[in-house]
Formats: structure tokens, sequence, C-alpha cells
């Protein structure tokens, strides 16, 4: 586990609201209790159950959204997530997040995402780089990752201050409209020069059609957003299919995948980002020793190890990857390939990906 924690990692797939801190849900919860908004002891059990289904995950995030859903709140928890990660020696952070409306107290999908990026610019105890670069920038500027202290170095003063990457995803929500859908998309395009580089489909998968995605999907696409899918959280052969066409930069879980799926997913190479713990923890994996990451990583097939919802399911990065070593009989030098290999399945631009390879490059040596 401690090789796993000093690793520099690479988390792809994590959702702001489901990476809460435990202490500051109850805290956030309790203070909605005593002001009479929620019935504590109605929600506690929600929030205390360890194995959730999809049904339950699913009441949990609308508990989430009715406890988070102000600025103040917004931006503290992007904060806590970024200290969180970074704590664990995760280099690069795609953090996702659905923009959100809430009219009581004049909350739009524009101000949401502003709320989060206060948020990234109040982080004090570690440096982020969530800011774009252009090409036109040196290239001897672009080494923030090299100036990372040594593992184990643990003071705060400068020297020892760890560094990080931030880019968004801005998320659509399987129960969005299309035009809901299209404004989230208008937004993340907006949004851009303030690290907002792609587009995620989530929410609740027995909810929603395909097709009320695509056009704002494609547009998307148009536009040179990044596309990641969650794909086959439930049996849909037909959807499953569909999203595969697409051919979406990357996908998430790809669990309840038939033959014909493994097949196109395989020949066409799209990356899957692994939630091992969620998928276990939500029912849709029956066991760690039967979980498709074993096949598609044998296969040499482009995956990434994540955490999903490290609040929600109780888990760090370190952990997801201290589970495959045990669960999958990977040595040290492995965990530290699969680390690595995420690095090219990021979506920032070039310039973070080069500074990551470099990055790790010059770590290697410890771990081979
Ligand atoms: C599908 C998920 C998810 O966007 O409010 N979300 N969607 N499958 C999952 N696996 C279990 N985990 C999280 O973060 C919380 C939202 O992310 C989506 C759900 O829509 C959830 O409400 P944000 O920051």
């Amino acid at each position: 586990m401690e090789w796993c924690f000093s690793m520099p990692k690479v988390e792809l797939h994590a959702h702001l609201n489901g990476s809460i801190r435990d202490s500051t849900l109850l805290e956030l919860t309790k203070s909605l209790g005593e002001r009479g908004v929620i019935n504590f002891s109605q929600v506690e059990h929600i929030i205390m159950k360890y194995n959730r289904s999809v049904k339950e995950v699913f009441q949990l995030f609308d508990l989430i959204r009715i406890v988070t859903t102000d600025h103040a709140t917004v931006t503290r928890i992007t904060r806590e997530v970024i200290e969180d990660f970074a704590s664990e020696n995760v280099v690069y952070l795609e953090l996702r997040t659905t923009p959100k409306r809430n009219d009581a107290i004049g909350m739009t999908k524009s101000s949401y995402v502003e709320a989060v990026l206060k948020g990234l610019r109040s982080v004090t105890s570690v440096d982020v780089d969530f800011i774009p670069h252009g090409e036109e920038e040196e290239e001897h500027s672009r080494t923030f990752l090299l100036n990372t202290p040594p593992t184990g170095c643990e003071d705060t003063n400068n020297y020892c201050r760890k560094r990080i990457y931030v880019r968004l995803l801005l998320s659509i929500d399987r129960r969005e409209t299309t035009e809901a859908a299209m404004e989230t998309v208008k937004l993340a395009l907006q949004m851009r020069p303030f690290g907002v580089v792609g587009i995620d489909l989530s929410g609740n998968p027995l909810l929603g059609d395909w097709n009320t995605y695509l056009p704002a999907l494609k547009f998307a696409r148009e536009q040179g957003l990044y596309i990641t899918l969650h794909c086959g959280e439930i049996p849909n052969a037909k959807e499953i299919h569909q999203m595969l066409d697409f051919k979406p930069q990357r996908i998430g879980h790809a669990i309840c995948f038939e033959d014909q799926h493994w097949e196109i997913l395989k020949s066409s190479k799209i990356p899957v980002e692994i939630c091992l713990t969620s998928n276990i923890r939500t029912m849709t994996v029956r066991s760690i020793d039967v979980h498709h990451f074993d096949h598609l990583y044998k296969a040499k097939h482009p995956v990434v190890l994540c955490t999903d919802d490290f609040g929600a399911f109780s888990t760090t990065l370190s952990n997801e990857y201290n589970i495959a070593a045990n669960a999958f009989e990977l040595g040290k030098k492995e965990l530290f390939e699969l680390s690595r290999n995420a690095v090219e399945l990021i979506f920032a631009e070039r310039r973070v990906k080069e500074d990551l390879r470099k990055y790790f490059n010059s770590v290697a040596k410890i771990w081979e």
C-alpha cells in the first residue's frame, strides 16, 4: 500500500460531488438538519450505509445534490477534493462535475462552474496548474512537475509543496433534455480558457435515452471538446452499441458488455476508465476476481484505474492500485507502468502530457 501511495498517479474519472469527504458531508447534512431544511434522522442511514445498490447510490447522489448546491459549498468541496488527491500523490486530475441550476439561490450552470473555479484558485496548501498553456510557450517553461518534492518530503514549506495539474470535464446528466445538454456543452466551450477540456455523460443509467444527448455530444466533438461516456453500467445492448459507434475518446466502466461489444471495443481501442471499488460496491460486478480489468489488462487494451466517487465509496486512488495489485498479482513495476500509461489518455494539451511524461521518466528508476 505504501508504494501505491507514494507512486505518482493520474486520476481521470472522479465526480466532484461523489468525492466529498465523509466529515464534510456529515457536517453539511447536520447543519441543514438543524436549520430544518432536511430531516437528518431520515437521511442519516443513506449516508452511513456501506454497500449500496445502483439505486441506493443514486439516492445518495440526490441527497448530496440538496446538501451541496450552493456556491460556497461547491467552492469548499472543490478545494478539499484537490487537496485530498494531491495528498496521495495524484499529479494530474481530470475532475468532472454536472453544472447545476438552483433558482432559489440564483445559481446558474455558469455560476456553478465559476464556484468550482473559485475552489481551484482557493487551494493554498498545494500548487495547482489549471489554466491551459498556449502552444507558443517556451519548451523549458513546462517543468511544473519536475520541481515536485521528492517522495517522503512531508514539510509544508515551499520546497516540499506538492504539485498537481487539474483539468475539468463538464457532465451531462442523463435526466437532462437536449437543450440542457447543449447548454452544458456551450458553457464548456466558454470555459475552455479556464481548463475545461471535455464533456462526460453520466447520471442514473436506468434513466434517459441516448438520442436525447447525441446532438449535444456531436456538437461538442465538432467544436474540439473531448468526450467520455459512462457506458454499460446496466445491461442495455443497443445503447452500448450506439455509444461505441460514436467513438468517444474514452468510456467509463464498460461492465455489462456482450461479446459483440468487447469485439468493437478492442478493435476501436477506446480506452476504459476502470473503477474497481465502485463496481463491486454497487454490485454491478459480482466480485473482484471476475472483474473485466483482468482481461482488458492482459489483452493490453488501454485502461486507467480511477476512483469514481471516493467519498461515496470510501476509497482512494492508492487503494484502487492496491486492490489491483492484490487481485491481479501486479508487481511494483507493473503498477508504475499502469499509472504511467494513463498519461497517454489524458485530455489536457500537449505540453502537459510532455511534462507528465518527463516527470514519470525522471522517477521511473525507483520503481524498476
Ligand atoms: C453514473 C455517476 C456515477 O456531477 O454532481 N455519477 N453517474 N455512474 C456512476 N457510478 C456509480 N457516480 C457519480 O457528481 C455527482 C454526480 O455524478 C454522477 C451522478 O450524476 C451524480 O449525481 P457531480 O459533481
